[in-house]
């Protein structure tokens, strides 16, 4: 074991001689430190750690994972999966992050950084223990410092390089389902948003705008005229976003599997022959993305779709995920053919069943091909875990060259610490069901943790049909996450906001344009965020220090002035809320009615009608809104509304920028740092304007602790 000291917060452990995954972007000091600390220690062909938890001790992070935010009683496993039935019970879904914490007795955070499988068995087999399980003897296990939950986090991302930006208007509301089948039906659908007045930046493109599902190609039949099909959507303001996939269609004379070849740029079987695996388009072969040639040459295929105006993308399939090969199905097929005729019994037809059910996404298989990693063939299983995460960062590298200073929408279905830096990512096949709400609220501030910010779930839920009630809820919630995506199934009930009775569709309007209303305050949290290494999403234990703020999992501090209280149930009309602090309440219904309530410290229950989304605005803070519009584009800014709940004193930098470069890293950005304090019953505003050029008048509401509302208006 080498030791590196990296700064005075974290302390790297090297065992063996691991695979570089470029996750951490800072080398450190040889040291003679003492012994790995906090855990014992267990070293072989494989390495696992172990540490007594103590009854009070919580675990979080793990990012994109089952269960609560607290991740103690489960078993997760660090193998990028390709599974679209998220149940609790699963232990992997489509990412990898290996970083968690203990809040308790001690305090710490530790990464794991190693491309393959790892076991986080957080008191699963036993209850008191932590087991890091990792299936391999190179590995890289940073030790993480900090005085409290948000400085370890920032400690750690302070790691992993600046985060992503999408352009500001990825803010915006955007629809998706798989089987908008052709341009009529996608233009159809705008027009729907745009007869029913409800704000939409962006319509998806899945892989029915593919010819025969080939990356980088467009159906001449369903789409004619590809350039001026995008330019008239954007007239009417919707951006298209197409999917791309991460297998290449085996196809004479398609270009990509041409050069492919060629240069040898896909992965590899035990012959160094192309592998060959079957996804979508039946045979495909796996870019090797690990390889930096082949990460230009794939990064700059995006251009195909750039040339026609496209200014986003979602990458899938990048686990990557595998329908069958032509080994595992030739066995499945010959076990099928040995049990024709036989009377099969309940070991052997389930035997015969599993053959076919394991066909997809099998061990075996990832087992059987190879990435070249600086000349040396590389077992896939090895490194299975950086494979999506190197398709995204080839094309987040091939639009830095392809177009230097213009944001890019760009998320990911897998995933890799790390990644946070070229995109977001959404978290893949959800369902339409109740619990997926409440799993959705308990993984945000997980993944914001390990460095993914600009992410979301499929809205109303991917797979099974959709209430209207579950559309309202969930949006009620996906308003605040920075990606608001809605997305079904092919075969899924519709769910757009206007597939439902004329009631729910005003509701969903409502929430949508609150959504607008408030991009002043999510883009600047968002944008703030990047800039400090922190998060968007916190729970409540990131800021009180009250035993019951560590209890919490079903409200969030979004940014730094409001909390949210979801309602996740079916046929609920309220819920109880837990307030840390005296908050105050904003029953939003229509953001233009203002309606407010001081309520004090404690426990209560809190009615909420369908119509009603509760903010709760924190002690001394303040939140900055301003109009909806058809889209993020169209908004008018100039004049913002600022809701202060003030006792004493409050402060407020709200950020801004241009939206779509990436000139705020040279600092070009404005901010007005908004300051009130509360002296002998005045208030006395200061607004320090810096770069400002775009507010021209901020009205104050300010609410003092009975309640009472104090309006003022001031000019630029
Ligand atoms: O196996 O492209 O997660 O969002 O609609 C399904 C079709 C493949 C999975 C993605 C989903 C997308 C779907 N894809």
């Amino acid at each position: 074991m080498t030791i590196y000291e990296i700064n005075k917060d974290v302390i790297k452990y090297r065992f063996g001689n691991p695979i570089c995954t470029h996750a951490v972007m800072k080398d450190g000091i040889e040291k003679k430190e003492k012994d790995l600390p906090f855990f014992q220690l267990e070293q072989g062909e494989t390495i696992q750690l172990r540490y007594k938890m103590k009854v009070d001790d919580i675990v979080l992070g793990l990012g994109e994972n089952q269960r609560g935010m607290n991740k103690r009683g489960g078993i997760y496993e660090s193998f990028c999966s390709d599974d679209p039935l998220h149940t609790s019970d699963k232990k992997s879904l489509y990412g990898a992050h290996n970083f968690l914490m203990i809040e308790g007795t001690e305090k710490f955070g530790v990464f794991i950084d190693h491309p393959g499988k790892i076991i986080f068995d957080v008191g699963f087999t036993h209850k008191d223990y932590l087991e890091i399980r990792i299936d391999d003897h190179d590995v890289d296990i940073y030790m993480i410092k900090g005085n409290n939950l948000r400085k370890i986090v920032k400690n750690f991302l302070n790691l992993t390089g600046d985060g992503y930006v999408p352009p500001k208007w990825a803010f915006g509301y955007q629809q998706c389902r798989w089987s908008y089948k052709d341009a009529n039906e996608v233009e159809k659908i705008a027009d729907l948003f745009f007869k029913n007045d409800i704000p939409c930046d962006a319509i998806y493109l899945d892989i029915d705008y593919m010819e025969d599902f080939k990356d980088f190609t467009i159906s001449e039949e369903r789409f004619p005229n590809f350039k001026s099909f995008v330019e008239k959507m954007k007239q009417k303001g919707f951006r298209l976003i197409p999917i791309i996939d991460a297998g290449v269609k085996i196809e004479k004379d398609y270009d990509v599997y041409e050069e492919g070849v060629k240069n040898k740029y896909f992965c590899v079987d035990e012959n160094e022959k192309p592998f060959v695996a079957a996804v979508w388009p039946g045979r495909v072969h796996f870019p090797d993305f690990l390889n930096p040639d082949v990460r230009r040459w794939f990064g700059l295929k995006y251009k195909n779709l750039i040339d026609c105006g496209i200014e986003g993308f979602w990458n899938d399939m990048n686990e990557p995920a595998i329908f069958y090969t032509d080994q595992g199905l030739k066995k499945a097929i010959k076990h099928a053919k040995e049990s024709e005729n036989e009377n099969l019994d309940i070991y052997t037809f389930f035997s015969l069943k599993d053959t076919f059910v394991n066909l997809s996404n099998n061990i075996e298989d990832y087992k059987s091909f190879y990435h070249r990693l600086d000349g040396e063939l590389v077992s896939h299983h090895k490194v299975h875990n950086l494979y999506g995460y190197n398709m995204t960062r080839a094309a987040a590298e091939g639009f830095r060259e392809i177009d230097p200073n213009k944001r890019f929408l760009l998320f990911s279905r897998s995933s890799y610490i790390g990644m946070h830096r070229y995109s977001g990512i959404w978290t893949g096949d959800n369902h339409s069901w109740w619990e997926h709400i409440l799993l959705n609220i308990k993984m945000m501030p997980s993944l914001n943790m390990c460095g993914f910010l600009y992410s979301g779930a499929d809205t109303g839920g991917f797979n099974g049909d959709a209430n209207a009630e579950l559309i309202i809820r969930w949006s009620q919630f996906s308003l605040f996450t920075p990606l608001f995506r809605n997305h079904s199934a092919m075969g899924t009930r519709s769910q757009e906001p206007f597939a439902f009775d004329e009631e729910s569709k005003n509701i969903i309007k409502n929430t949508i344009k609150l959504r607008y209303a408030l991009i002043p305050y999510i883009y600047s949290e968002y944008m703030k965020a990047v800039i400090n290494k922190d998060i968007y999403f916190s729970p409540l234990s990131f800021e009180y220090d009250d035993e019951m703020s560590k209890r919490v999992e079903n409200q969030l501090l979004v940014g730094d002035s409001i909390m949210i209280t979801p309602i996740y149930e079916e046929n609920a009309k309220g819920r109880n809320v837990y307030l840390p602090e005296d908050m105050l309440l904003w029953k939003v219904e229509n953001y233009n009615d203002r309606n407010y309530q001081v309520l004090k410290k404690g426990h209560m229950y809190l009615d909420v009608d369908f119509r009603e989304i509760p903010i709760f605005i924190r002690k001394n803070k303040m939140l900055v809104l301003g109009k909806s519009a058809n889209n993020v584009e169209s908004i008018e800014n100039d004049e913002l509304h600022v809701i202060a709940f003030v006792t004493d004193q409050a402060k407020y930098s709200y950020y801004d920028d241009d939206g779509k470069s990436y000139d705020y890293k040279e600092g070009k950005y404005s901010e007005i740092v908004i300051e009130i304090e509360k002296k002998n019953e005045e208030y006395h505003i200061k607004i320090d304007p810096r770069g400002n050029k775009k507010v021209e008048k901020l009205h104050f509401e300010i609410i003092d602790r009975e309640g009472k509302v104090t309006k003022r208006t001031i000019n630029l």
